[in-house]
């Protein structure tokens, strides 16, 4: 794939994008009424592309686009436009493996405009403003926790066969300019004085500064970073935090798979439990109440030790019901060694994920303090003062996660250093 944009590329706007999917969309796709009636809105909040919801008078769908740049940086900071493709690419692989009740259903994608359309999700509503909101979800844990047995079971060496593994390593290899923002982002520019980084000035000046001299943990993080350069273990969302899922009371599907990438398990679920988190510590920024506070940050602890259970649960099951993957191999376990001897490598193969996982979400919090791209559980908090404090409880757990993460033997550990914080 090229990094160049292709000659028949332009960005498309609301007045111009009905009369592109009228010669573009399937025959089956029958919006409903004339393009020219079409209702579209540009809803884009993210930080890299244009998102528009068509509306016709018998259907709605979302549409995508590309941008040959950084929209949330502009035009300085140059993107190719393959993130189109691959987006589009590990949706389908996730529906694969995860189905469509997590994974929304895409619908065309066109190479030349870097551009797909994939089904509108209605009432579903991001789940990060519905933290910041205070609610809760039932299905949340289990369906998080499962989408993440499935996808990642599936696509590594466990559970798939060896050359179609590697295919999807060759293919996904080629999304090195997603892989390289996460690089910098998350791995290297918190840890020094880079130009980039946006954190909560001057309040925490001096808590990162003493991050830039932490040793201890920078190593660490440069450790966690030739790992997810040279683990391809899995195909990974590589974006999952709250702002990738899409929530209602029942149900859950998880949108923007754009980093998508053959890496570490361990950075999605990091990533994801590192969000949790940041709902965790934000939450005196939104809720006055104590008690309400206390209250919801027991059911945030809640959520991230079922969802790891919820994980394990469904990998494992995977695992020991497998019939391909040359990992692990059935002859051996199955019935070679027998079941004891695949219960001890599952021990230690979710030890060490459990510690990764720990790492992750340690890197993941510190990146989104200091780094450039923050979330708003702590960038809305309207007083300054409060949101670093709350900012500075994250940072200790995160540098705690990151330096002890082998001491913490069990998920729920994490909460009782948290509530110290
Ligand atoms: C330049 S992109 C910044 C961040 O936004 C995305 O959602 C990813 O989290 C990325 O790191
Ligand atoms: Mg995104």
């Amino acid at each position: 794939m090229s990094n160049s944009v292709p000659a028949g590329y332009a960005p498309l706007n609301s007045e111009t994008l009905p009369f592109y999917l009228c010669d573009k969309l399937p025959s089956h796709l029958n919006l409903g009424g004339e393009p020219a009636e079409w209702k579209v809105e540009e809803v884009g909040d993210g930080n890299l592309n244009l998102v528009f919801i068509v509306r016709g008078r018998e259907k709605t769908i979302v549409v995508k686009q590309a941008l040959p740049y950084v929209r949330a940086a502009g035009e300085s900071w140059q993107l190719s436009l393959t993130r189109a493709y691959f987006e589009y690419n590990v949706l389908n692989v996730e529906a694969k493996f995860a189905g469509h009740d997590l994974v929304p259903e895409v619908y065309f994608y066109d190479q030349d405009m870097a551009i797909f359309a994939m089904e509108f999700l209605t009432p579903h509503v991001i789940l990060r403003k519905e933290l910041i909101a205070g609610k809760t979800f039932p299905s949340l844990a289990e369906d998080v926790g499962i989408f993440l047995a499935k996808t990642l079971f599936h696509t590594s060496d466990i559970g798939m066969n060896a050359v179609d593994k590697k295919a999807l390593v060759s293919k996904f290899a080629v999304n090195h300019e997603l892989c390289q923002i996460t690089e910098d982002l998350i791995f290297t520019e918190p840890y020094f004085d880079a130009e980039r980084n946006n954190w909560n000035s001057p309040l925490l000046d001096a808590d990162v500064h003493k991050i830039w001299q932490d040793q201890e943990m920078i190593q660490v993080a440069m450790r966690y970073k030739y790992k997810f350069m040279t683990e391809a273990q899995a195909l990974l969302h590589g974006d999952l935090h709250s702002g990738s899922i899409m929530v209602t009371e029942t149900e859950t599907k998880v949108i923007d798979p754009e980093f998508g990438f053959m890496g570490p398990m361990a950075f999605d679920i990091g990533n994801y439990i590192g969000n949790i988190l940041m709902a965790y510590f934000s939450r005196p920024g939104w809720e006055q109440d104590h008690n309400k506070c206390v209250e919801y940050q027991a059911y945030l602890l809640q959520e991230i030790n079922t969802t790891w259970q919820v994980f394990v649960t469904h990998f494992k099951q995977l695992w020991n019901d497998k019939q391909q993957g040359d990992a692990f191999p059935r002859e051996i376990y199955q019935s070679g060694l027998g079941m004891s001897a695949l219960e001890l490598a599952q021990d230690t193969f979710f030890a060490t994920l459990l510690e990764d996982t720990l790492v992750n979400a340690g890197l993941e919090m510190n990146r989104r303090i200091i780094g450039f791209a923050g979330v708003a559980d702590f960038k809305q908090i309207a007083d300054a003062e409060l949101r670093a404090q709350c900012e500075r409880r994250a940072l200790k757990l995160a540098r705690e996660l990151i330096v002890h993460a082998k001491q913490y033997k069990n998920i729920d550990s994490i909460g009782q250093f948290a509530q110290g914080c």
